[in-house]
This record gives C-alpha cells, sequence and structure tokens, in this order.
C-alpha cells in the first residue's frame, strides 16, 4: 500500500527501487515514514532541505573481511559491518550482533531503528550498528576471543568514544565486549570507553546487563498506568533466553506478574508457578546451554519444541524479546483469541507490519521497540557519561535514571501521538519524536 504523501512515497519507492533485495531495511523505513505523514504535511521545511531522503541513506557503511584461524588449524571468512548510520545529535552510537543469519539489510534497519531510538532517550547519541555472521554458538572461547579479535583489527580504525561507541546486541555479551575492548586498547593505544557494556573493573555501569530488561518493564509500567492496568497479577509471556528477556524476567517478577513461558531458537518451556530467572541466567549466562534443560531443575514444566509456538500461551501480556519478526500475523491472531491486552517489543522489530496491524486494530496496547527497548542504550549512554567524568555511580542511581528515562520516553510518545492527531498511538508517537529532534539538528546542521 503507498504511504498518502507524495514526498514520502516517492523517496520511499526510490529506496525500494535501490535496494530491492533489503527486505528488513525496507519494512522499517516504511513503518516510520508512514508515521511521519502528518509531520511531513503540517512542516514544509522537512521536504524542502531533503530531510527524509537523507535520513534513510546511511551516512558511511563499511563492510570488511574478517579472517580468523578456528581450533583444528582452519582459516575461517566471515562479513563484518559498520553502518553509521546518522550523527546528527551525537557520535554513532548501537550495538554490534553476532549471528549467522546477520545481513547488511538486517544491520541497516538495526541502524536505521537506532537513530530515532537514541534520539527518543533525549541523550546525545547518533545512530549505527553493526555485526557479522559469524555466530559464537558452538564455538570455543579461544575462537571467540580470535574472531573478536580479528573483527576488531579493522574496526578499530573508524570507532572512537567521540567518533562511533559500539556495544552488545544478539551473540554479544560481556565476554565478547570484553575480547573487542582488549584488542582496540592494544591496537589504538588508548584507554577510552570506546565499546559500552563493559565490565565492571574496567569502566563498565552498574545496571547495564540489566537495562534493556527492566527498562522494557518501566515502560510497560508507565503505559499500563495510563490504562488503568498493571503488570502485578498478570501472567507474561517472553520470548527469547538471553540479556533483554532474563532481566526482563526478573523486573517483571519483582512487579508482581508471573513469567509463565520463555524460549530460544529451538523452543519453548512453561511453566505455570512462575519461571526463575535465576535458573535461566544459570542455563544461559554460565553454562551457556539450551533451555529444554530447565525441566532438570524444574520436572513440573514443559518443554515444547519449535520456537513460534510459544505466542499459543494463553497470557495476559506478550514481551518478544528474542529477535525481528517473531510474531507473524497468524501469531498476533492466537494473541488476540487467547484475550491478551497488550504487547510490548523488547527484541528490535519483532513484529511483522502484519501482526501490528492485528494488534493495534483490535484495541490490544503496543509499544514499539525504538521506545519500550531503548533502556539499554540508555544505561551505554550513562556509561560513556561516567567514562568521561572518570567516576561510577550506584545501582541504584543508574536505576533511578533508568526508570525516569524510560517514563519519559512514554509520555513523550503519547505527546506528540496525540499533538498530531492520533492518541494513544505509541507507534506513531515514537516514530514522530524521535524524528523531530534529528530532523531539528539537520537542518540545524546545513546539507552535510
Ligand atoms: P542474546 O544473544 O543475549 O539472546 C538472544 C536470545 O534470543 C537467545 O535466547 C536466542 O536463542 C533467542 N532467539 C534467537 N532467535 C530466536 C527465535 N527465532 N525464536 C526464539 N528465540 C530466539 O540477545 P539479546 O537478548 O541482547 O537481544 C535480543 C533482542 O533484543 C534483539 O532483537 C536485540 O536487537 C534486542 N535488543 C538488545 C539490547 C541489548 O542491550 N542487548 C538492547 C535493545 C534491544 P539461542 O540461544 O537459541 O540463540
Ligand atoms: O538495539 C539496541 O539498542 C542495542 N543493542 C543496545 C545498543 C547500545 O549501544 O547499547
Amino acid at each position: 500500500m503507498a504511504i498518502s504523501n507524495s514526498y514520502l512515497n516517492g523517496v520511499y519507492k526510490d529506496l525500494s527501487r535501490r535496494y530491492p533485495e533489503q527486505k528488513e531495511f525496507l519494512e522499517a523505513v516504511e513503518e516510520v515514514l508512514t508515521s511521519l505523514v502528518p509531520v511531513i504535511e503540517s512542516d514544509d521545511r522537512y521536504e524542502k532541505y531533503g530531510i527524509v531522503e537523507r535520513i534513510v541513506e546511511p551516512e558511511r557503511a563499511v563492510s570488511f573481511r574478517v579472517s580468523w584461524i578456528d581450533d583444528a588449524g582452519k582459516v575461517r571468512v566471515n562479513t563484518g559491518y559498520r553502518i553509521q548510520f546518522n550523527s546528527a545529535i551525537g557520535p554513532y552510537k548501537g550495538g554490534l550482533r553476532f549471528r549467522d543469519n546477520v545481513t547488511l539489510s538486517i544491520i541497516k534497519f538495526l541502524g536505521f531503528e537506532q537513530t530515532f531510538k537514541n534520539s527518543l532517550t533525549t541523550l546525545p547519541m547518533g545512530g549505527a550498528k553493526g555485526g557479522s555472521d559469524f555466530d559464537p554458538k558452538g564455538k570455543s572461547e579461544g575462537e571467540i576471543m580470535r574472531f573478536c579479535q580479528a573483527f576488531m583489527n579493522e574496526l578499530f580504525r573508524h570507532i572512537g568514544p567521540s567518533v562511533d561507541v559500539p556495544a552488545g546486541d544478539i551473540g554479544v555479551g560481556g565476554r565478547e565486549i570484553g575480547y573487542l575492548f582488549g584488542q582496540y586498547k592494544k591496537l589504538a593505544n588508548n584507554w577510552s570507553g570506546v565499546l559500552t557494556g563493559k565490565g565492571l573493573s574496567y569502566g563498565g555501569s552498574l545496571a547495564r546487563p540489566e537495562a534493556t530488561g527492566f527498562g522494557l518493564m518501566y515502560f510497560a509500567s508507565a503505559m499500563l498506568k495510563d490504562a488503568g492496568k498493571s503488570l502485578d497479577g498478570s501472567k507474561v509471556v517472553i520470548s527469547g533466553s538471553g540479556n533483554v528477556a532474563i532481566y526482563s524476567c526478573q523486573k517483571a517478577t519483582e512487579l508482581g506478574a508471573k513469567v509463565i513461558a520463555m524460549s530460544d531458537s529451538n523452543g519453548y518451556i512453561v511453566d505455570e508457578n512462575g519461571i526463575d530467572f535465576k535458573i535461566i541466567k544459570e542455563i544461559k549466562e554460565v553454562k551457556r546451554d539450551r533451555i529444554s534443560t530447565y525441566l532438570d531443575y524444574v520436572p513440573t514444566a514443559k518443554y515444547i519444541v519449535g520456537c513460534e509456538g510459544i505466542w499459543s500461551t494463553k497470557c495476559d501480556y506478550a514481551f518478544p524479546c528474542a529477535t525481528q519478526n517473531e510474531i507473524s500475523k497468524e501469531s498476533a491472531e492466537l494473541l488476540v483469541k487467547n484475550g491478551t491486552k497488550g504487547v510490548f517489543e523488547g527484541a528490535n522489530m519483532p513484529l511483522t507490519p502484519d501482526a501490528i496491524k492485528i494488534i493495534k486494530n483490535n484495541g490490544l496496547l503496543f509499544s514499539p521497540s525504538k521506545a519500550s527497548n531503548a533502556g539499554g542504550v540508555a544505561v551505554s549512554g550513562l556509561e560513556m557519561s561516567q567514562n568521561s567524568e572518570r567516576l561510577s555511580w550506584s545501582f541504584e542511581q543508574v536505576d533511578g535514571m533508568l526508570k525516569d528515562i524510560m517514563e519519559n520516553i512514554y509520555h513523550s510518545c503519547a505527546m506528540a501521538a496525540e499533538k498530531y492527531g492520533m492518541p494513544g498511538d505509541i507507534q506513531a508517537g515514537a516514530n514522530i519524536a524521535g524524528f523531530l529532534k534529528v530532523a531539528d539538528a539537520m537542518i540545524a546542521q546545513g546539507v552535510v
């Protein structure tokens, strides 16, 4: 369906002509541009200064060869990427994803989304994303370290504390950030906060591991409060069992919800008594094992093969925290049929466009990832501040700031939606509020 504004539609059509194979990137751009119709129609400066055609094109995109040697002595080659999308409001900032399905399209969609997400946090951070089609799963410690070093051998010349500050994402956690940081320091001969998500003993921030999951629940709580509802006493389903999912499970439980299902890419577990996040942490962060082994700890739980089936579990609120497009139209229909009252995105773009339509048309609450998962990058921004002033703040201080930031994001999305005639539409509000700050900075800085 065409976007109902000729300028926006023209930009989108031109982009689809140039990058027809970049499915995820085009999906993300279409979603944002569709929300911007009332903004473009109420202010002609955005068209006059070519803001939309500039904002959909990365300022710089680097693709590079990563060569490393596996434990058997064989030379292996992967593709590395860093897409520096937009630096209007601050240095490029965004995670690195290591997973076998990584493509240029996926990194571009993530970098594009990051630009608006970072703007919503109110902290001075531009948008970027990077990664590689390397999957740490099943690799030895030595292989992971050698891969991270080889990746940084190229990346180091493109980053810096006031240039571009990468962090983690799927497949990149504290362990990988440590190896990447060590190699950066060696090559650059410079000890600076060039990555976030660092270990506590070398410049990391308290509450960064928890930030995305905790932030998601702070955001959902603010949205539910406005709707006269609460997580307390509710049944919740969270997909994934990685960084975002684990700390979402912890905070949801602390707020009185019962988390009854979680998954990995092989299948999902159901525990009607409430999943203990400490067990998931042990399985995934310490043993690096499969979620099916939850049954060794809780024999009364159930394990079902296949990950998308998790959305057939009856719950009050759903939190997709695994990966893009994990909720299809059919899964969205199941959620509606089962009486789910809200869907809050923890992963980036976990609902397909059709699934979002079904959720919204049936009156469920819906929060888009660029708003509700902004807690991770927000605390990354706070880690950068702490590194700059060479101090470290207490857990309570960082967690308190995170909660304030997430509540502010919710209110600024709600206000933008209201102002542009779409009250309650947090998806549109997030796109508009995120866009305005970046677009106004781009206008002020001229055509560059
Ligand atoms: P992790 O690598 O820590 O965890 C990813 C989890 O998702 C793993 O449990 C993985 O299982 C599972 N998974 C992957 N694909 C599927 C699938 N198709 N169905 C079910 N489970 C699947 O990544 P993160 O938790 O860091 O990231 C999760 C999502 O959150 C991503 O979309 C990421 O972009 C987003 N995000 C992350 C932030 C962060 O700070 N880390 C911040 C904001 C967003 P398996 O073990 O089988 O691979
Ligand atoms: O998608 C995301 O916001 C992240 N993976 C976190 C990025 C960051 O720089 O902390």
